[in-house]
């Protein structure tokens, strides 16, 4: 995502969902994304904004924020705010309604040159999925021209580790609990064969 001033200067605003809340039934049901959407995400956003108001982080974009707060001990609540604000905002747009399949070519080559075939790469990111211990996510990035898959627990993000990120699975009990209980790995394999938005991983890449 291009790094963006949010358009009313000083307030993180929640972004629209970019399709219906029913639209991903039903790997993932209506009722998920409204707990997800409509109260965890829009918590991270709220909260961000009580904690930044009135400080100099106030109206920075969230990937400043979460670049000025990485590490900083005395800064967790904000960065931890921001950074699901940020990796959520990611996430629905890493889904769409009628997703999986063949990746766009140009991605295609790149997971053939970096992980062997496409479906090598599924499984290496169903595998980074279920293996991140309690909360997190699974990531697809690009590091030096090459894609790698990788996981980071509860709101840690792969752009403070200099790499970009080209799309990510949110692996917190919140985001499948309620469609497939325990079942975490029904849930990652049905978002990558039926919702993973290979177009919108395409579009991060950098030349
Ligand atoms: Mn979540």
């Amino acid at each position: 995502m291009s790094d963006q001033i949010n358009e009313k200067g000083s307030v993180q605003v929640l972004p629209a969902l970019p399709y219906a809340d029913n639209a991903l039934d039903p790997v993932i049901s209506a009722q998920t994304i409204s707990y997800h959407y409509g109260k965890h995400h829009k918590a991270y956003v709220d909260n961000l904004n009580k904690l930044v108001a009135g400080t100099e982080l106030a109206g920075l974009s969230l990937e400043k924020i979460i670049m000025g707060t990485a590490g900083n001990t005395d800064k967790t609540a904000i960065f931890n705010n921001a950074a699901q604000a940020w990796n959520h905002a990611f996430y629905w747009r890493s889904l769409k309604p009628k997703g999986g399949g063949q990746p766009p070519m140009v991605l295609k080559n790149m997971m053939e040159v970096s992980f062997g075939s496409v479906d090598a790469c599924q499984k290496e990111l169903a595998a980074a999925a279920m293996s991140q211990f309690g909360s997190g996510w699974a990531w697809l990035v690009q590091e030096n021209g090459k894609l790698k898959v990788v996981k980071t627990g509860n709101a840690q993000v792969p752009l403070t580790q200099g790499v970009t990120p080209l799309l990510n699975i949110d692996v917190w009990e919140h985001a499948y609990y309620l469609d497939y209980q325990n079942r975490r790995v029904d849930y990652v394999n049905a978002v990558i064969e039926k919702l993973i938005n290979w177009d919108f991983a395409a579009d991060n890449l950098k030349p």
